[in-house]
């Protein structure tokens, strides 16, 4: 019989499909009404799959009583209630290495809209204002000047590669320093100072809550850029769009959000900032390698097997 596997939000047509190839799969949301479904379905499910944004809280855990492991589609695990986990010996496993290149990436076309003005720049050839008005203003270089990066793990490294190859300056911040070429900033702020832009790759939690806050941003000072790929908690999103606001700041470049899928409609209607609706792991290739991943760690679990991408609790 396949294993009862939750999955709390919709995905692609494909990785649903690879989900329910060894699993009965219930859906979570498409229940009118999510607290007597789990009542219904609850004392079955064995797994749940879930992405980084929904997670697994423990009011949901504390609903499946034979549940033995939570697949998260995703490397952040911040929505994922690990102590309750741990105290029940749920097994967690998550989707590391095969979206970092692709969450660089975004980092890197942030930063380069927001420094070069993009998107305004295509709404004035798209518009005709270019005829009309004549050309725009003159836009930031990014090669050749500085860059902090906020949480040097493997999307912060593979960020700082790519900006190397543009002979740009790499610092860093973490807790404590790490075995790499650049140089390591104790305070946040301290770095912010000394660097052009700021880009955060820390991962998400209440460790890195609001790291980035008004003395931060103010730090980053009237010419520098903010790049945010990790989690809306790590800034003060009030603080950020004053700063933005009042050209304490000169422009941000933002994947993420506080309160997911809300985007305030002060950050919303700021000309200096390029948003995005979360997309940087969200090309076809890394979706498809990330669902993936979320199967081969269901089943290895329930073969009795070791998981290919555990996460230690
Ligand atoms: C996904 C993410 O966008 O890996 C993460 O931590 O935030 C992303 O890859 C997310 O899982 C979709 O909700």
């Amino acid at each position: 019989m396949k294993p009862d596997v939750l999955m709390t939000r919709p995905s692609t047509p494909a990785a649903l499909a690879a989900l329910e190839r060894p699993f009965r799969v219930h859906r979570l949301w498409e229940a009118a009404d999510p607290a007597a479904f789990l009542k219904e379905v609850g004392p079955s499910i064995r797994g749940i799959a879930s992405d980084g944004g929904a997670g697994a809280s423990a009011e949901l855990m504390g609903a499946l009583p034979r549940l033995e492991i939570v697949a998260i589609s995703a490397v952040g695990l911040d929505a994922v209630d690990l102590g309750h986990a741990k105290a029940r010996g749920i097994v967690v496993a998550n989707t590391p290495d095969v979206l970092t290149e692709d969450v660089a990436d975004m980092a890197l076309a942030l930063l380069l809209a927001a420094a070069r003005e993009v998107v305004p720049g295509d709404a004035h050839a798209r518009s005709g204002a270019w005829g009309r008005e004549g050309n725009r203003p003159l836009t930031r270089r990014v090669n050749g000047k500085r860059a902090g990066i906020l949480g040097l793990g493997r999307i912060g490294r593979a960020v700082a590669r790519r900006l190397e190859a543009m002979n740009v300056q790499v610092a860093y911040h973490n807790r404590r320093p790490i075995e790499s070429p650049y140089i390591y900033y104790g305070r946040a702020s301290d770095l912010a100072r000394d660097v052009d832009f700021l880009i955060v790759t820390a991962a998400g939690g209440e460790g890195s809550r609001g790291l980035v806050d008004r003395e931060v941003i103010e730090a980053l000072g009237p010419d520098g850029i903010l790049v945010n790929v990790a989690r809306g908690s790590v800034v003060d999103e009030e603080a950020l769009t004053d700063a933005l606001r009042d050209g304490k700041l000169a422009a941000a470049g933002l994947d993420v959000f506080a309160h997911e899928p809300h985007v305030p409609e002060a950050l919303r209607s700021l000309p200096n900032v390029v948003l995005q609706p979360h997309m940087g792991s969200a090309t076809v290739e890394t979706r498809a390698a990330m669902a993936d991943l979320v199967v081969r760690n269901l089943e290895a679990h329930f073969a009795g097997k070791l998981l290919p991408t555990p996460v230690p609790l």
